[in-house]
């Protein structure tokens, strides 16, 4: 057999895209997974005819439907592929696609729309051939809360929150899709009976590249409260609540995340010259996808600290949780995926670090490292907008006989307080989801205030772990093109896949005593926690 020349010999690149709330993004790496290209389009300011504010549209008679026109997306895929384009991007040379987007949001294909997506113009753009293909012009999104009374239906449906999470892997959220599909079939009728097919934001923007309606992944599936965790198939008392009998074949069969869906469609090998040799592989959420650009494997958390706080990790095995949620695992489909989001993360620090140390960081920091580990006893929760885990508004301090107290003894208490207080409560939260903490357990620190080292020996300490950092951001978008290559190389293991990228940066150990410190604090924030919460009912439409 003859050796290609070096002209001849194809460079593999795989494409990874990120529809989220503000933006669509995309990314093209090569087959040792370097970055060689980026582009982005942003909704506000590249489409201002649609009218959206950080990407979405606040109705103005109802505060809590929050909806995305679903043509801009279509629009946004336009530009972003001339943007591409001009990049110099070589499509030919593009051997698989993958992408993620904002989970639980849906998408409502009109009947027809399959047939028009088989059939497209390559001389057209899409979002003139897919002008009349939705059935409602308005996607509900993530930050949609307006369907309370229908996550009580479903949690009645199957015997109570804690029955549903058993089977969905968690109880009844507002933005999940269940409710979302729910509230269409039960107030705009008309438009649910016209839906030939339903998409999470994940597979309609799959379904764009592949020429018909894409399945549901099982990682994105499992933000919807209605796949059964255990047997990865749509629940039937849940499809019969949210739509009735014909929703089954509105959503589809799920398949596994990494499920190599097949050629590219001919739209894109006509008028962009993509090989139609290209796959298109499944597409799944932005916190499954994050996971998979951080590489988390086993014994690893991430945390992000954020606007709002987020904690991923690797499960091997599930558990029935009433707070935060289980997904299945993007990478690996005989494991889970844990995942806990806060409310309170940068803003409330912020706040603190306002009052206490005039704004400064590094006051702030002098000041977390200028007291013991433990705060002498002291311990503080600290929650500036209403928090979904422990539902809780407001300050609360206590001091060492475990008194509620006004005020602590000196604004450096204060300061520990704040961030002992976030890391101890998640790592109680970790616990509950089921997380074995051993010596073998990693942190991977992300978001604005990992690059804060004083922050990080404190999480190291609580968690008795060490902390590391990894040079990425971005990672749902490059989780995507990992996955690209993944779905391809299958079996091939998605760590095998990756291991060419650089390892993440040990940044912080923990003392050899802080066990010994934490592990009772954590028992006192779990009994702290149930005795408040005892007090507020929580009025679950605000999450
Ligand atoms: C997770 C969630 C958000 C969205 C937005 O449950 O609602 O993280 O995925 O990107």
């Amino acid at each position: 057999m003859e050796t290609p020349s070096e002209d001849e010999a194809v460079v593999p690149l795989y494409l990874g895209l990120d529809l989220s709330t503000q933006q669509l993004k995309a990314v093209v790496v090569d087959d040792e997974l370097k970055i060689l290209h980026t582009a982005s389009v942003q909704f506000d300011s590249d489409l201002p005819e649609f009218r959206t504010h950080g990407g979405v549209v606040q109705n103005k008679l109802n505060s809590l439907v929050v909806t995305t026109p679903t043509l801009l997306w279509v629009k946004a895929l336009d530009m972003l592929m001339d943007r591409l384009t001009v990049c110099g991007v070589e499509f030919s040379k593009i051997v698989a696609i993958s992408g993620t987007a904002q989970q639980h949001g849906s998408v409502f294909w009109y009947k027809g729309a399959e047939e028009t997506l088989q059939k497209l113009d390559p001389s057209e753009f899409l979002h003139h051939q897919l002008a009349s293909c939705f059935s409602t012009s308005n996607s509900p999104v993530w930050m949609d809360s307006s369907t309370t009374v229908f996550c009580r239906q479903l949690e009645e449906s199957v015997g109570g929150p804690k029955k549903l999470s058993e089977i969905t892997g968690s109880r009844a959220y507002e933005r999940f899709t269940a409710s979302q599909i729910a509230k269409v079939a039960k107030l705009n009728t008309d438009a649910y009976n016209n839906t030939e097919r339903i998409s999470l934001v994940s597979s309609f923007l799959c379904s764009l590249f592949l020429g018909k309606i894409a399945p549901i992944d099982y990682a994105d599936a499992s933000g919807m409260n209605i796949m059964d965790l255990q047997t990865k198939q749509w629940n039937e008392k849940l499809l019969k609540v949210c739509g009735g009998a014909d929703l089954e074949e509105k959503l589809g069969k799920p398949v596994v995340s990494y499920t190599n869906l097949g050629d590219i469609s001919p739209y894109y090998v006509d008028r962009w010259e993509f090989s139609k040799d290209c796959k298109v592989i499944a597409f799944t959420g932005d916190n499954p996808a994050s996971m998979a650009g951080m590489r988390l494997g086993k014994g690893w958390l991430a945390i992000s600290l954020g606007t709002s706080d987020t904690l991923i990790l690797w499960l091997n095995e599930r558990i029935v949780v009433t707070e935060g949620h289980i997904f299945c695992n993007p990478v690996d489909e005989d494991a889970y995926m844990g995942l806990l989001c806060y409310k309170n993360g940068s803003l409330t620090r912020e706040k603190i670090r306002d009052k206490c140390c005039d704004g400064s960081w590094e006051i702030f920091n002098h000041l977390l490292d200028s007291t013991p580990r433990g705060n002498f006893g002291n311990m503080g929760f600290y929650f500036a907008t209403q928090e979904i885990n422990p539902y809780l508004q407001g300050d609360y301090r206590f001091n060492k006989a475990g008194e509620k107290v006004l005020k602590f003894t000196s604004l450096e208490v204060e300061v520990r307080a704040l961030i002992e207080g976030q890391f101890i409560a998640k790592r109680a939260h970790v616990e509950d989801i089921g997380f074995d903490f051993d010596e073998n357990t990693k942190i991977l620190a992300t978001g604005g205030a990992s690059k804060n080292h004083a922050i990080l020996q404190v999480m190291a300490d609580v968690f008795n772990a060490p902390v590391y950092i990894q040079e990425t951001s971005d990672s749902a978008m490059l989780g995507a093109a990992f996955q690209a290559k993944h779905g391809l190389h299958r079996p091939t293991d998605f760590f095998e896949i990756t291991k060419c990228l650089p390892e993440p940066k040990l940044v912080c150990e923990p003392y050899t005593d802080s066990n010994e410190i934490y592990a009772p604090m954590v028992e006192r924030y779990r009994k702290i926690a149930e005795e408040l919460e005892t007090l507020v009912t929580p009025n679950y439409a605000t999450q």
